[in-house]
C-alpha cells in the first residue's frame, strides 16, 4: 500500500512531469512503421541509440518566442542538433507525429514543412535548410478561444498529427519541420509560442517536384497577423503565418494510422531511391562490351528494416487514464499560463 510519503513523492513527480507536459514528438509512424523521435528521457540519457527526432535542450518543454524568430532556435527548437537517423516514407505515404501530450489551453495552428538536406540530414547545417509547407491547418471552425483549432484536433486524435508526403515530391532526404503555434498569450507582443520539432526522413519514389523554400530564420515576423493574434477577440478569421504553401501542399483528414511494426532509425546517407530512370533497353551484344559502371553506393530500393528492436517496452497506459492525465495537465498548464500572462 503506498504510504502517504510515497503519494506525496508521486504527486510531486507528477507535478514536475506536468510542468514538462506540453510536449515533444516522442515517436513517428512512417508508412506504418514506428520510429523513436526525441523524448526527454533521451536528453537525460545521452547514450541513447539513433533517433529520427532532432534533440533539443528544451527540457522544460518550453517554446520559441517571436523575439527569437531570426535565431537558430526557431528552426528545430532550442539548441537543436541533428538526429542521427531517419525514417523512410514513400511519396504519397503518411507520417504520424505522436506528441507525448498537449494542453487544451494552447490553441493554435499546426504547420508542417520540408527542407531538402542535399545529402545526409544527420550532418546538414540547419541554417542552410530551406523549408516549404506541405500542410497547414489553423482555425477549423468557430471563432477565437471557443473555436476548434488544429491543436484541438491533435488532442482529439490522441495527441497525434497525420501528414501526407506529396505524391509528386522528389525523392531524397528531408528535414520535416512540424510545429504547433500556441496563441493563448499572443494578443500581446512577443506572446506567441512556437513549438517546432524536426524529424529526418528519406522520401522514396515520388516525382520531380521540389518547391522553393525559405530559411528557418526567415519564416516568421513578430507582427504578422497570424503571430500577434488575440485569441480572445473571438475572431472567426485567422491568417496563417509563414510562407505561402506551394501547390503540392495538402490537408489530410486526421486519424491514427495502422501501425504494422517498429523500426530502428536508418543511419547513413542511404542513397535516395533513384528516380524511375528511363531504363536503357539492353542493346544486343555490343561489339565492344563496355564495362558497366558500378554505382559507388548500391542503392537498395527497400531500406532494410531491422528485426524488432530490443527497445524497452513502453508501459501500457489505458487511453482513459491518459486522457484524464492530459486533461489534468491541461488544467494545470492553463492555470500556470494564466499566471504568466498576468505577470
Ligand atoms: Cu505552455
Amino acid at each position: 500500500m503506498p504510504s502517504f510519503k510515497t503519494n506525496a513523492v508521486l504527486s510531486a513527480l507528477a507535478g514536475a512531469a506536468s510542468v514538462m507536459a506540453h510536449g515533444h514528438v516522442e515517436s513517428v509512424i512512417a508508412d506504418g512503421l514506428e520510429y523513436p523521435a526525441f523524448a526527454l528521457s533521451n536528453f537525460y540519457n545521452p547514450n541513447h541509440g539513433p533517433l529520427v527526432g532532432w534533440s533539443t535542450t528544451a527540457t522544460d518543454n518550453g517554446f520559441v518566442e517571436p523575439s527569437a524568430y531570426q535565431s537558430g532556435d526557431i528552426i528545430c527548437h532550442r539548441d537543436a542538433t541533428n538526429a542521427a537517423g531517419h525514417a523512410v516514407v514513400s511519396a504519397g505515404g503518411s507520417i504520424f507525429l505522436q506528441w507525448d501530450t498537449w494542453p487544451e489551453s494552447h490553441k493554435g495552428p499546426i504547420i508542417d514543412m520540408l527542407a531538402p538536406c542535399n545529402g545526409d540530414c544527420a550532418a546538414v547545417e540547419k541554417s542552410s535548410l530551406e523549408f516549404f509547407k506541405i500542410q497547414e491547418v489553423g482555425l477549423i471552425s468557430g471563432a477565437g478561444v471557443s473555436g476548434t483549432w488544429a491543436s484541438d484536433e491533435l488532442i482529439a486524435n490522441g495527441n497525434g498529427w497525420l501528414i501526407k508526403i506529396p505524391e509528386t515530391l522528389a525523392a531524397g532526404n528531408y528535414v520535416l519541420r512540424h510545429e504547433i503555434i500556441a496563441h493563448h498569450a499572443s494578443g500581446q507582443p512577443n506572446g506567441a509560442q512556437n513549438y517546432p520539432q524536426c524529424i529526418n526522413i528519406q522520401v522514396t519514389g515520388g516525382g520531380s517536384d521540389l518547391p522553393a523554400g525559405v530559411a528557418g530564420t526567415s519564416l516568421y515576423t513578430a507582427d504578422h497577423a497570424g503571430i500577434l493574434f488575440n485569441l480572445y477577440t473571438n475572431s472567426p478569421e485567422y491568417e496563417m503565418p509563414g510562407p505561402a504553401a506551394p501547390a503540392i501542399a495538402t490537408v489530410i483528414e486526421q486519424r491514427v494510422p495502422e501501425k504494422v511494426g517498429d523500426a530502428e532509425p536508418v543511419v547513413g546517407d542511404s542513397a535516395p531511391a533513384p528516380a524511375p530512370a528511363p531504363t536503357p533497353a539492353p542493346s544486343p551484344a555490343p561489339t565492344e562490351p563496355e564495362v558497366p559502371e558500378v554505382p559507388e553506393e548500391t542503392p537498395s530500393p527497400v531500406p532494410e528494416q531491422p528485426e524488432q528492436p530490443e527497445q524497452p517496452e513502453q508501459p501500457e497506459e489505458c487511453p482513459a487514464l491518459r486522457r484524464r492525465r492530459a486533461r489534468r495537465a491541461a488544467r494545470r498548464a492553463a492555470r500556470r499560463h494564466a499566471r504568466d500572462v498576468r505577470a
